[in-house]
């Protein structure tokens, strides 16, 4: 048996504030964890704000689009700056265009081979900008596959059931779709019909959709998240197998969000970024973790709650025994043992108290 000397350790409680922000409250069923953050307009990206995601090779370039919907809509990037918690809080200079997106709405994301997709309104249709361009290298209607017009997109990621999957919304017709596309040898993708399914999403008028795993407060299954602009609201679904939302799941995790836009994840942290169309605002949400794996007791931080499910962990040692709990969660560096690689990481978070 190993000793562990606790050393170091302060007891402390911590605070739960109310989670509201210029009229945006979100619902307390969601363990009172997440909070709210009103980052601002960003410095030289025209109004109105489209989907949003971030550079795939650098997780602190934010990628906006500016001038939504209009034909001379464009992406825009912007450096963002971030406080001693990681948190972002503000950005450097003046946002510099980085490719030309005519009419993108709320769908903005990277999909196989780094190509930047997004969706087009009213065009209803799915634009494709490859690496290094600064133009769309292709258009695809979508007439033809289920009614318009976009709208959204996603690609499920990686260990979500449906993984790979693309997500394509309909916003004038609340629908989300699961769409096949196949490369087409040009380093862009073609997108085919028939969908593998269509969803009526009715009443949310869908913007942004981003996908958030198990074990964040309130979210005991795969989820996802979906910005519904008609109402001002975020609301969430569990996925079924195909990654698709769960309509008889759905509850509002975010009420009063006005003309709420793109929305992606932090790839720092794990927070939920979403962009407005309306007000033209970069909006935080912290709480959603994924960098935070000591938090094995899922509530708003890393405490004694969660040492005592690590201590008897780390006293069995090893993952295989049969008296680990199965996962062997308290495993965080994954080598098979809970051993003191582990306590370090432990540490680490208990020190901070919240994994935010
Ligand atoms: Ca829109
Ligand atoms: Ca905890
Ligand atoms: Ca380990």
């Amino acid at each position: 048996m190993q000793i562990m000397i606790r050393a170091g350790f302060v007891a402390a409680t911590t605070a739960v504030v109310a989670s509201t922000a210029q009229g945006q409250t979100i619902n307390p069923d969601f363990g009172g964890c997440y909070n709210i953050r009103n980052v601002g307009s960003i410095p030289g990206v025209p109004g109105s704000y489209g989907g949003v995601c971030f550079k795939y090779d650098d997780p602190d370039l934010l990628l906006i689009g500016g001038a939504a919907n209009s034909s001379g809509a464009a992406v825009y990037s912007i450096r963002v700056t971030r406080d001693s918690e990681g948190i972002i809080n503000g950005f450097v200079g003046n946002a510099t265009k980085f490719a030309d997106a005519p009419n993108i709405d709320g769908g903005l994301t990277y999909g196989p081979g780094n190509v930047l997709f997004f969706t087009r309104y009213s065009n209803h249709a799915i634009g494709q900008i490859k690496p290094g361009q600064t133009t769309p290298s292709k258009d695809t209607p979508l007439a033809s596959i289920f009614a318009g017009s976009t709208g959204s997109l996603q690609f499920v990621p990686p260990g979500y059931p449906g993984a790979g999957r693309l997500k394509v919304l309909s916003y004038n017709s609340r629908l989300w779709a699961d769409i096949n596309y196949v490369a087409d040898g040009n380093g862009t993708y073609d997108i085919l019909g028939p969908a593998n399914s269509i969803i009526n999403i009715n009443p949310i008028a869908p913007e942004g959709i981003v996908f958030v795993q198990p074990g964040n407060p309130g979210f005991t299954k795969h989820s996802v998240l979906i910005s519904d602009y008609g109402s001002g609201k975020i609301e969430v679904f569990d996925l079924d197998s195909n990654g698709d939302p769960v309509l008889a799941s759905k509850r509002t995790l975010l009420t009063g969000f006005g003309g709420p836009e793109g929305g992606t994840r932090d790839p720092r942290t794990g927070h939920f970024v979403f962009s407005t169309f309306s007000g033209n605002r970069l909006i935080v949400i912290t709480g959603f973790n994924t960098n935070c794996p000591a938090n094995l007791v899922p509530d708003c931080g890393v405490d004694d709650l969660d040492f005592q499910v690590f201590s008897p962990a780390y006293n069995i040692l090893d993952c295989a025994d049969p008296a680990m709990p199965q996962g062997c969660p308290a495993d965080f560096n994954k080598d098979g043992f809970v051993d003191d690689l582990d306590f370090q990481i432990f540490a680490v978070s208990y020190d901070g108290l919240i994994c935010n």
